[in-house]
């Protein structure tokens, strides 16, 4: 019997599990009696463990293969026809070539394994603003995330009907061996081939895959925006509510923002926040000729480490159940830590994210301190139970977006906050963007590389013409949210951070919803707009002498070699970078050499 009603999936899973030659085939179906039958085998295989069911509650435990723990960007290409479409800062690869090259891989990867079919909706099922995709894949353990982060099962099917389009999504892990890893992507065929992968971001294909990569590509067509970015809604006490994007490279903030907690000092104010989404935003114009986004996922993909009751009390309330940690130290009595987390790792008997016996202190043969949970790790965990989530995830349109922010992990140069001129500036500034490497992927920490709009790794076709797009959206919405920077991250010359971060940070979104709103006067510099620094309320904020001028400071020496590195980057797009960038560039290079760093 057909496994679904609509034929061009049936036909489509029938020539992928011929290649792939799995023993049974079976479809998802959202249920829990499903999940429980697949917790439950999963199991008893070690795939996953169940955690202490007393203290977290359908909590569960899994470790990747060790050479398999973040995003390869380097096996990860975008296969169009042409290579111009992918563009300089894609890997390309030949449709032909990626579909032939990954079947060597795929081919009778799954005998003696299961092959299940998970229908998800990107965004809520039905909406106009969401799509469907379904995943083949081979493990359990992502059958058991993508139910956490997408919406999945039969009535996902019901939606897509018989002709329903869907972007076809298949996953194997085949041996989980480097050489035999491919992550690509077909956004001519609606398509993603991940083969060799059990880590997060390269197989749960709703994710990264589908909302960033053939979302963007789809978005351009259709006039959308799909953005690796937070939304979070900051409540007044008269009830208004602003919502703000903010698009941060990985492991630079976006979870931490989305679920910030107000600092004391600014209490009394009784600023209350809605997480609306952690990591990927679909904004969309609306008849009212204004930016509106939804979160298409319903769960989070968190980094575990630095998560503690003081950075992120709602993380850690959302993970206190239901939840999945990945690559963490497991205590001996079934609960888990990680570096920076809540209390202290047990004193013995604990195993390491490797599956080694490890204790608080331990060193390597270096004296090196040794990790207990990858820096990577993460957690997996359902969004509504996150005390602060947003009451309208479920709304169709989402929510209207006041300002759009961008960011990136700077120790010197970007100030902590500054604001564009303009639309188009804000374009500029979003273009040439940069930060420096995280755990997040594979390569030297640390490095400071260009990272337009945090999508650098994320976008599905050539970023010369997303810049494009960019500057068109802007040019279509009657009302444009105001464009920000900022940089937590600026660092003394001891390298210690000069701003505390988290939840003070709220301290800098009100100046940004002021500004947003017109309501203040700011200091106009070369680069942009930054506060009066009486501006930003310091209630009970005491920071060392000079700190906030530091936080400030535009060094024009420093800031012209920014512009040459800015230069390069355009340049590897040639003819089809949008003029209006290089006439960005050259404004900001005659204002540096006028304005300088005057400020009053
Ligand atoms: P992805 O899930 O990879 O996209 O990452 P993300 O952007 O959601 O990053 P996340 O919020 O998980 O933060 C990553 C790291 O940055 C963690 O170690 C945090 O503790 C740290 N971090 C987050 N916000 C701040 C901040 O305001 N200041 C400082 N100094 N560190 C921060
Ligand atoms: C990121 O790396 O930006 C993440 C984690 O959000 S992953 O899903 O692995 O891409
Ligand atoms: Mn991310």
């Amino acid at each position: 019997m057909a496994l679904t009603k609509n034929p061009q999936l049936n036909q489509w899973i029938d020539e992928m599990a011929q290649m792939c030659q799995p023993d049974k085939i079976i479809l998802i179906d959202g249920s829990e009696a499903q999940k429980k039958q697949l917790t439950d085998e999963a199991c008893a295989t070690g795939e996953v463990a169940r955690l202490n069911q007393e203290k977290l509650p359908g909590c569960l435990y899994h470790r990747t293969a060790q050479n398999d723990v973040a995003r390869v960007e380097h096996l990860t290409y975008i296969c169009t026809t042409l290579k111009e479409d992918a563009g300089p800062t894609n890997n390309w690869m030949a449709p032909q070539e990626g579909y032939r090259r990954a079947a060597e891989i795929f081919r009778g990867s799954m005998k003696g394994r299961t092959m299940y079919v998970i229908p998800f909706s990107m965004g809520p099922v039905g909406s106009p603003f969401s799509k469907i995709g379904v995943e083949l894949t081979d493990s359990i353990y992502v059958v058991l995330n993508m139910l956490i982060m997408t919406r999945a099962g039969q009535e996902v099917l019901d939606t897509l009907g018989a002709g329903g389009a869907f972007t076809k999504c298949l996953h194997g892990k085949a041996e989980r061996d480097v050489n035999k890893r491919l992550i690509l992507h077909f956004p001519e065929d609606n398509a993603i081939w991940s083969v060799g992968s059990g880590y997060g971001g390269n197989v749960l294909l709703g994710k990264k895959c589908l909302a960033l990569r053939i979302a963007s590509y789809i978005a351009r067509q259709e006039m959308w925006l799909a953005e690796h970015m937070l939304i979070l809604g900051i409540e007044e006490p008269s009830g208004r509510i602003d919502y703000i994007a903010a698009a941060f490279p990985s492991a630079c903030g976006k979870t931490n923002l989305a679920m910030m907690v107000p600092p004391e000092g600014l209490k009394v104010k009784g600023y209350r926040i809605w997480t609306v989404g952690d990591d990927i935003a679909w904004m969309r114009i609306d008849t009212d000729g204004k930016l509106w986004a939804i979160n298409p996922e319903t769960g989070f993909f968190g980094v575990a480490p630095g998560t503690n009751s003081r950075t992120n009390p709602n993380a850690l309330a959302t993970t206190q159940k239901n939840t999945i940690f990945t690559n963490v130290v497991l205590n001996p009595d079934g609960t888990v830590w990680w570096e920076d987390g809540e209390g202290e790792p047990a004193a013995a008997g604990a195993l390491d994210w490797k599956g080694n016996p490890w204790k608080p202190g331990l060193t390597d043969e270096q004296g090196k301190p040794v990790k207990g949970a990858h820096p990577n790790s993460r957690f997996t965990a359902p969004i509504e139970q996150c005390p602060s989530h947003s009451f309208r995830l479920d709304h169709h349109h989402g929510v209207n977006i006041s300002a759009i922010v961008f960011g990136g992990r700077r120790a010197h140069l970007a100030p902590l906050v500054y604001q564009a001129f303009s639309w188009s500036h804000g374009v500029y500034m979003g273009a040439t963007m940069a930060s420096e490497r995280t755990a997040a992927q594979y390569g030297k920490q640390g490095e400071v590389r260009r990272d337009p709009m945090a999508m650098l790794p994320f976008c599905g076709y050539n970023m010369a013409d997303y810049f494009e797009h960019w500057l068109r959206m802007g040019v279509r919405m009657r009302w444009q949210p105001k464009i920000f920077h900022v940089n937590w991250f600026r660092q003394d010359e001891d390298g210690n951070f000069l701003w505390p971060g988290y939840g003070e940070n709220l301290r800098i979104l009100e100046w940004i919803l002021a500004r947003s709103r017109n309501d203040l006067q700011a200091v106009k510099t070369a680069i942009g707009f930054v506060p009066r620094l009486k501006d930003i309320d310091m209630t009970d904020l005491a920071l060392p002498p000079g700190a906030m001028e530091s936080l400030f400071e535009i060094d024009p020496q420093a800031w012209r070699q920014e512009m040459a590195s800015v230069a390069e980057f355009f340049e590897t797009f040639g003819d089809r970078l949008p003029l209006e960038l290089w006439a960005q560039h050259e404004a900001l290079e005659r204002r540096l050499e006028e304005l300088g760093d005057s400020r009053t």
